[in-house]
């Protein structure tokens, strides 16, 4: 079993001061695969005082200076790429093939949209009655992050929190650690100074806490479940700390009434199969008309039925397992309400996959005959489920898209020119016609109940950045 029982405090592997062991379950083999120590206020405590110590003089670099470090980053990242696949297969089951392309591609794609970011941003900038305007650190950030795209969650934070001239302290999720331990030595041998990043391994109730309240951290930027981002934003409130959230999702994807199915649902309804349904962003409702339910749901499921689950430590294109236990009964739970709802199961279900006799694996679901009162309507499920929900004119699509509590992504099925029109009315942060994924460098969160503030490129960089105004300065 692998041992990752160390902090990483200023620039160097410490012990916690009073954590306690926790083992990481390996969602395939349902056996420990990996040891860490769960934190405490005493370890946030000491990384609050190295990075309090480190921005008086990291908040002074220059662009320059940022810009090479960031670079150096992606380069010792381009070096652990395998490393960190593999520990990411281990702890949260993502197959080493598409965690070594899309999980580890993701990560160094958030630093990469930071330094283009930064080579062209304005520091100052004058209004017109000469005022000028200065973009600063905002100071120490805490960053809590989760388990379903761990490194790209915590790339999407460092990047432009280090651009920005801040320090910080990372809380990775206690699910999947070992790829932030190697993230801190990716950052050390790229030279990041002592202090400026430091790593505190623990759970939310307790090092989660302990960041979101602590008088000395100036903005806490939280990925994670919408009940955890509301604890977070509670036990933040007293402080007055800025907070930032990336949290769930549940996207449509609104198949527009002429859509050619072949050209166009390939690329959408895949969505759901991706890392294993988990993804904030994944498009698992899938609006069709409803003269063409039954044509819509004989195309995915043979989508579905074709997709295999398999080990994730063997190359290939199979899906992994989801996370943990805990996740595989709340999805499982999801399958079968909508079984006893009355949505007509298409394929899938709750049982293992027929090749499969261990390990938390969810077989691709596809249902039809979802309404949008069901849970599986309304919850977000995290797991490859599709849902195929009918609408009669393309205005019912429409609200039917946009009811429910969340608002972080859409997608649109159909011709370009007419999802155009379409895309004002979704009430999402991000709308893709004929595809579902981010698209780089472009502003990433959501409205409504899916969070507060942008991630990726400009926007993310803005968002780690305080606004000063200064009057009477000459020009
Ligand atoms: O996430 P949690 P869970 C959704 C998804 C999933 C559900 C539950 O629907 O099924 O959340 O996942 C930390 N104070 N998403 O329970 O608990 C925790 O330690 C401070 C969507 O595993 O939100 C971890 O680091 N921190 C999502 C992080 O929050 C706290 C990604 C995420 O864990 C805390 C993951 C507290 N009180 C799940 N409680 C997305 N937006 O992509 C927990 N944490």
């Amino acid at each position: 079993m692998r041992e990752r029982l160390q902090n990483y405090i200023d620039g160097k592997w410490v012990d916690s001061i009073g954590g306690t062991r926790h083992e990481v379950i390996n969602p395939a083999t349902e056996e420990a695969c990996t040891v860490i120590t769960l934190g405490t206020k005493a370890d946030v405590d000491a990384a609050v005082v190295a990075a309090r110590r480190a921005f008086e003089t990291f908040s002074q670099t220059t662009r320059e200076e940022r810009i090479e470090l960031l670079q150096r980053i992606v380069a010792e990242m381009k070096k652990r790429g395998p490393d960190l696949a593999v520990a990411m297969a281990e702890e949260m089951g993502a197959p080493v093939s598409f965690g070594g392309t899309a999980q580890v591609g993701a990560g160094i794609g958030a630093f990469l949209g930071t330094i283009a970011a930064l080579k062209d941003f304005t520091f100052t900038e004058r209004m017109g009655n000469g005022v000028q305007i200065a973009y600063e650190p905002i100071g120490v950030v805490g960053m809590i992050t989760p388990w379903n795209w761990p490194l790209n969650q915590i790339a999407l934070k460092v990047a432009p929190a280090l651009a920005g001239g801040n320090t910080m302290i990372l809380k990775p999720s206690e699910e999947c650690p070992t790829n932030a331990a190697i993230f801190a030595e990716i950052l050390d041998a790229a030279g990041v100074p002592p202090g400026v990043f430091n790593l505190v391994q623990g759970n939310g109730p307790d090092v989660g806490q302990a960041i979101s309240t602590h008088p000395d951290i100036e903005m806490v930027s939280f990925t994670g479940s919408t009940r955890a981002g509301i604890m977070v934003a509670k036990a933040a409130a007293d402080t007055v700390k800025r907070v930032h959230q990336e949290l769930g999702g549940k996207a449509p994807n609104l198949v527009l009434p002429d859509a050619d199915f072949a050209a166009h649902l390939p690329a959408t309804a895949s969505g759901p199969l991706v890392n294993s349904g988990q993804s904030c962003i994944s498009p698992t409702r899938i609006l069709v008309p409803r003269e063409r339910e039954a044509e819509a749901a004989a195309f995915v499921t043979a989508m579905y039925s074709a997709t295999k689950c398999g080990d994730p430590m063997q190359e290939g294109a199979h899906i992994g397992p989801v996370v943990n236990k805990t996740q595989y009964d709340k999805i499982r739970g999801l399958i079968q309400s909508a079984i006893d709802e009355g949505a007509k199961l298409e394929t899938g279900g709750t049982d293992l996959p027929a090749d499969v006799n261990r390990g938390y694996y969810v077989q691709p679901t596809v249902f039809s005959g979802v309404t949008p009162q069901m849970r599986i309507a309304q919850e977000e499920i995290f797991g490859p489920v599709a849902t195929i929900m009918a609408y009669d004119d393309l205005e019912q699509g429409i609200r039917i898209a946009n009811d429910t509590v969340y608002g972080l992504s859409a997608c649109i099925s159909g011709d370009p020119a007419k999802a155009a029109a379409v895309a004002p009315r979704l009430r999402a942060g991000m709308v893709a016609v004929n595809n579902w994924g981010p698209s780089p460098g472009a502003p990433f969160g959501g409205y409504k109940q899916s969070g507060n503030g942008r991630e990726a490129g400009l926007f993310g960089l803005k968002d780690f950045m305080e606004v000063k105004s200064i009057s009477g300065i000459p020009a």
